[in-house]
């Protein structure tokens, strides 16, 4: 009984110590994960995106939910990047994203910035800061998929 609670204790230090890609089945659901953390992200920005752009009416408060999604969904996708996944097809990822993994992770990393932003002028109830930090939110977007991404 000691013997098997310590196995057990061991085991589950492994799991917490193994990294994020290690937590999937198979590559093919890491894929799945992090495509759709993205396209979850895509959804709620496009919306505080149709509030910056006038084709909806401001609703701060529409804003603050949009933008507390897309603020945790960004930090989400690239745990599904791990070794292998890479193999798995179709993707838009390029190669490079495993290639040159410090720049990927910069990239993660401005954009979980930039919506911790996006967040906090969503909740300042002003909409000419949602559209400054909208902008900036997008171009991170941009950046890392004229980077990273296949189109
Ligand atoms: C979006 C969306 C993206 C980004 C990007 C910004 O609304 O789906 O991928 O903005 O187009 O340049």
């Amino acid at each position: 009984m000691k013997i098997a609670a310590s196995l057990a204790l061991a085991a589950a230090a492994l799991t917490l110590a193994s990294p994020a890609s290690a937590q999937f089945a198979k590559p093919e659901d890491a894929v799945k994960y992090r495509q759709g953390a993205l396209f979850v992200m895509a959804q709620h920005f496009g919306r505080i995106g149709a509030m910056a752009n006038g084709r909806v009416p401001f609703d701060a408060k529409a804003a603050t939910e949009n933008a507390e999604i897309v603020a945790e969904m960004a930090r989400l996708p690239w745990a599904g990047f791990g070794p292998g996944t890479d193999k798995v097809t179709p993707t838009r990822a390029k190669a490079e994203i495993w290639s040159e993994q410090a720049k990927f992770k910069e990239h993660n990393e401005k954009l979980v910035g930039e919506t911790g932003k996006l967040l906090a002028a969503a909740k300042t109830n002003s909409l000419d800061n949602l559209k400054v930090a909208f902008g900036s939110t997008a171009n991170t977007c941009k950046a890392c998929h004229d980077a990273f991404r296949k189109d």
